[in-house]
């Protein structure tokens, strides 16, 4: 993949500009009204970025010579980018699902050395390689269905050596695939055993071993934690954000997911790009995140699989301007979701959010969750050209078929 010293020059010299006509185009520009939408919509090319994006009749002449693909009058989105996973895991609980369907509660489980606990156990006796084993397929299907960045958390390892692991696993993963992984260290996700119930003392650990040995070797773009009775305080995880921002990483929580510790509003006063799940958002939560930019992450896959069913805040956010995502949540435990198109389907079907509202998330509002607005999301000129073409005749089918996949061509820098 060269990227480097690519202009259209139009004659001579080979050019690796391209055009994509003949497309309608759902730009998801912010400065057009709703989708962005451009019939009779062009792209253009140029060093794995799009130079122009817009009606072909406004295709400035300098590429009328270069190499172009006729899209047949299909619909180009940015490509799909799933801001929330916990894709890099081994093995999977669905004995645990079955032990469920047969009446078991979670305690239970958890007693029985289940729930999170066994997939700790899982990571920690599984090796680097078998994690980029295990995790390829799942990745695969997020790709096939036009994913063209996916984020990725570690948190079940939960001691240095095996958080250092998943995120080694995660940063290889992405030169194996023509996916941007972006990695998330999710120490603060759940006490392992071996600290028999001493939070502070683990909490210290993240903060004191654990986070800089990650950020010694550039392993995190972000820091996550889960604030919940189950899992940290506020007051551990303010002590996570803190240091964080010692480390010049940005932050995002797994926040109000089964009660409300006003972890919306902690993660809004941090900064964070995000706060995820929201099931228990109140209104002052839904105010700070609009006042931070903090986006909010909608995560059906979680609350369909656990059965939840205190919706999020979706009115709230809207009323108060909160960017919503939609993402996987891809995780063994709570939703073994690798479809992004299922998702936007759960965040219409159970939630309300529009389609609008449901391709904005997995497209420009996932991006801004993730740092990354200014370089994909939308098709805008000096973005990546990371996009897709689609089999369909109104973007509404992305949401509305369940287990059906359109895809006609991704494409990812341009190619
Ligand atoms: N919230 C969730 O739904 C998952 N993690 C989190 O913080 C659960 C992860 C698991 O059960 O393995
Ligand atoms: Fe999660």
């Amino acid at each position: 993949m060269s990227e480097a010293k690519t202009e259209a020059k139009g004659s001579g010299a080979k050019t690796e500009a391209r055009v994509w006509r003949n497309a309608r185009l759902a730009t998801f520009d912010p400065s057009l009204d709703g989708m962005g939408i451009v019939e009779k919509g062009a792209i253009a090319v140029s060093g794995g970025r799009i130079a122009f994006a817009g009606p072909e009749a406004d295709l400035p002449s300098a590429f009328s010579r270069a190499e172009t693909v006729d899209c047949d009058g299909r619909w180009i989105t940015p490509g799909l980018v799933d801001c929330h996973t916990h894709l890099v895991h081994a093995g999977n609980r669905a004995h645990e699902f079955e032990l469920r369907l047969a009446g078991a509660s979670y305690e239970e489980i958890a007693r029985a050395g289940g729930g999170i606990v066994s997939s700790v156990k899982a990571l920690r006796a599984a090796s680097e390689d078998d994690l980029v084993r295990e995790t390829l397929p799942r990745l695969d299907a997020l790709i096939a269905e036009g994913v063209t960045t996916v984020e990725i958390k570690s948190g079940y390892g939960l001691d240095t050596e095996n958080e250092l692991k998943a995120l080694r696993a995660a940063r290889r993963i992405a030169g194996l695939r023509d996916v941007a992984v972006r990695t998330t260290f999710l120490g603060a996700h759940a006490l392992p055993p071996e600290m028999n119930g001493d939070k502070a003392a683990y909490i210290d650990k993240v903060v004191g071993e654990m986070l800089p040995a990650v950020a010694a070797e550039g392993l995190a773009d972000a820091v996550d934690g889960f604030c919940e009775g189950i899992a940290f305080s506020p007051e551990e995880m303010a002590k996570v954000f803190d240091a964080a921002k010692r480390h010049g990483l940005p932050v995002k929580l797994h926040a109000d997911q089964l009660s409300n510790l006003h972890g919306a509003a902690l993660a809004a006063a941090h900064g964070a790009l995000s706060a995820d799940h929201l099931e228990y958002t109140d209104e002052a939560g839904a105010q700070a995140m609009a006042k931070a930019g903090t986006v909010a992450v909608i995560l059906p896959g979680a609350y369909y699989f656990i059965r939840e069913t205190k919706k999020p805040p979706v009115e709230l956010f809207r009323r108060h301007g909160v960017a919503m995502a939609v993402a996987t949540d891809a995780n063994p435990g709570t939703s073994p979701l690798t479809s992004l198109l299922l998702t936007m389907n759960m965040a219409a079907t159970l939630f309300g959010m529009t389609v609008e509202e449901c391709l904005a998330g997995t497209t420009r509002e996932a991006a801004r969750a993730l740092g990354l607005v200014d370089e994909v999301g939308t098709l805008e000129p000096g973005k990546w050209a990371d996009f897709v073409l689609w089999d369909i005749g109104r973007p509404a089918e992305l949401v509305y078929r369940m287990g059906f996949n359109p895809v006609h061509a991704r494409i990812r820098r341009g190619h």
